[in-house]
């Protein structure tokens, strides 16, 4: 080779070498914000297909989910080995370290590059899963061969023990692989809980064995409503619509849940939005000569009767199936709805009101807290807590149940009070099936007007709470997903993007850290591409339509 040569040589040599390392993502855009970032300008560790996941016993199976991730992100296909049993000689290594001692608190981790190596510490999964999260936004969003992941040691937990996404999966149902995904939505934004509505008036989306007609009849509409539910006249389609997770899948969602950090809490919503298990059951029904349908149509409440009936049939069954559901999931918690039971229905039913005499009940409102009590009751006996829907507390109901909070401040107030654990889920601005704009075009929405903005601006924390020192009964919020409106996974997701990472910051990160101008350009930089890298539709506007929009 002549000189000429060797200089194209060294020329292009260098050209693939550069161009095949690449450099990381920087810390300054990850999602959620972490608690603390030490950054250093020194070094850095070069992660290649020769380098080698390390992890303590205990994150055996979230080893397997980083190999899994970065390979799909990055192409980068590492070895892995249980700490200890390292083959050969390699030079850098990730590893995941179970440490009870660095580590104080639940779901907490670190995160430092140093060295040759990255590690990460924590002492349970959930923290685990976080601090792989945080570094799969330190790596490219692309095939590399080689990335250098700059120095640096972050620390970092979360603001609220409860982080949660519902998804409504009655009013529309999604496929097995979508509740996946959005599984793995969840723990990317570094939530914790996925509550999963499983029962309304439009029908049962799960399978239970006792009650076998609750799947036959009970979870199959004969029609849906089209268009929005207040236009007229009312149209319809006319397709059967319908279908339920067996136990099998559902067991399987909640084993891929459980390796991401994810518990799933199951809600069964009684006594009302029950039309469905009427339709199912009649006897259950204060009109049990009545042949009901499951409903075809949205907004049951006062519309059409979808109540239990108390008597001895109704608890049977309360208790067998709730303890049937309670049995497949092993999270600590259950919620069992309670929202928007219509009263008129009892009023109207002689067998009702003589419940109510007989039981010294004061009025239907205590024939509500009796059903909600009796139900928690069969659950404590399968070791669970309940959570409900904040018109639980309607009747005097006692302390131990956790009240989910659909309407705004002043009810949480009010549950605090009374010294219930509460979670934060306003409609406004929590509720994602409400529009993220004004546009006469967008897509069709219940109502409502929640931009990203409002998302992001939200306080889980009422002032009021903090004055009288109450706030630590405020456990964290949630953002429901209603799906009246929500027919596919395309438009969850949708409704969902960027709000649910906006979200995620409220949730997560310490308040004094949060920045709206900031979080809008990390999701310019980093998080619309991961949309995009996973094939997520989203909603574009969310720059122009502001709060001040209203
Ligand atoms: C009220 S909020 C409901 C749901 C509807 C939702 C629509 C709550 C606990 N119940 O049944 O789907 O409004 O936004």
């Amino acid at each position: 080779m002549t000189f000429k040569h060797w200089r194209t040589f060294l020329a292009l040599f260098l050209f693939f070498s550069i161009s095949l390392t690449t450099i990381a993502q920087s810390v300054d855009d990850i999602v959620p914000r972490p608690v603390e970032v030490k950054k250093s300008r020194r070094g850095h560790v070069s992660i290649d297909g020769k380098a080698q996941i390390v992890f303590d016993k205990q994150f055996t199976d979230q080893a397997g989910f980083l190999k899994e991730m970065l390979a799909a992100q990055t192409g980068l296909n590492l070895q892995s080995n249980l700490n200890g049993q390292s083959t050969g000689k390699v030079k850098h290594h990730i590893r995941l370290l179970f440490d009870a001692k660095a580590i104080s608190k639940a779901e907490m981790y670190t995160l430092t590059v140093k060295g040759k190596d990255i590690t990460i510490r924590a002492k349970d999964t959930a923290g685990m899963v976080y601090g792989i999260q945080t570094l799969l936004q330190l790596f490219p969003l692309k095939q590399v061969e080689k990335v250098k992941v700059p120095d640096v040691a972050i620390t970092d937990y979360p603001r609220f023990a409860y982080r949660g996404m519902h998804l409504d999966v009655v009013r529309h149902m999604f496929p097995l692989e979508f509740i996946k995904k959005y599984i793995d939505y969840l723990a990317f934004h570094k939530f914790n809980t996925f509550h999963w509505h499983l029962s309304d008036d439009q029908g049962w989306r799960i399978e239970i064995e006792s009650y076998p007609k609750l799947n036959s009849i009970g979870s199959w509409r004969e029609a849906t409503l089209i268009g929005h539910f207040k236009d007229t006249p009312a149209r319809y389609d006319s397709t059967r619509y319908g279908g339920f997770y067996t136990k099998n899948e559902v067991r399987e969602v909640i084993k891929y849940a459980a390796v991401r950090g994810i518990r799933i809490i199951p809600e069964i919503d009684i006594p009302g939005h029950s039309r469905a298990t009427i339709a199912a059951y009649p006897e259950f029904s204060t009109r049990p000569d009545t042949t009901w349908n499951v409903a075809t149509t949205w907004g049951m409440y006062n519309r059409q009767n979808n109540v239990l009936q108390p008597n001895p049939a109704t608890f049977k069954f309360l208790k067998t199936v709730f303890q049937e559901v309670a049995e497949l999931f092993p999270s600590e918690y259950f919620h069992l709805g309670g929202d928007e039971c219509s009263k008129i229905w009892w009023k109207a039913d002689s067998v009702s009101q003589q419940f109510i005499k007989d039981h010294n009940l004061k009025d239907e409102k205590g024939l509500q807290t009796y059903f909600i009590e009796q139900t928690a009751g069969y659950l404590q006996e399968k070791g669970k807590k309940v959570i409900g829907w904040h018109e639980i507390l309607e009747g005097d109901l006692d302390t131990s149940a956790i009240v989910m909070n659909w309407g705004g401040e002043k009810e949480g107030i009010a549950a605090a009070t009374r010294k219930h654990k509460v979670i934060m889920s306003p409609g406004k601005p929590l509720y994602f099936d409400h529009y993220q704009s004004k546009d006469p075009n967008d897509s069709l929405a219940i109502h409502g007007y929640n931009p990203t903005e409002s998302v992001y601006n939200f306080e889980p924390v009422p002032d009021a709470l903090r004055q009288q020192k109450l706030d630590s009964y405020i456990i964290g919020a949630q953002a429901n997903v209603w799906t009246e409106y929500i027919g596919s996974p395309a438009k969850v997701e949708y409704m969902i993007f960027p709000r649910m990472t906006a979200l995620s910051e409220v949730l997560w990160s310490p308040k004094e850290k949060k920045d709206y101008e900031d979080f809008k350009r990390r999701l310019k930089t980093a998080i619309i591409p991961r949309y995009n890298f996973w094939k997520s539709a989203y909603f574009k506007g969310f720059e122009t339509w502001t709060t001040d929009k209203q």
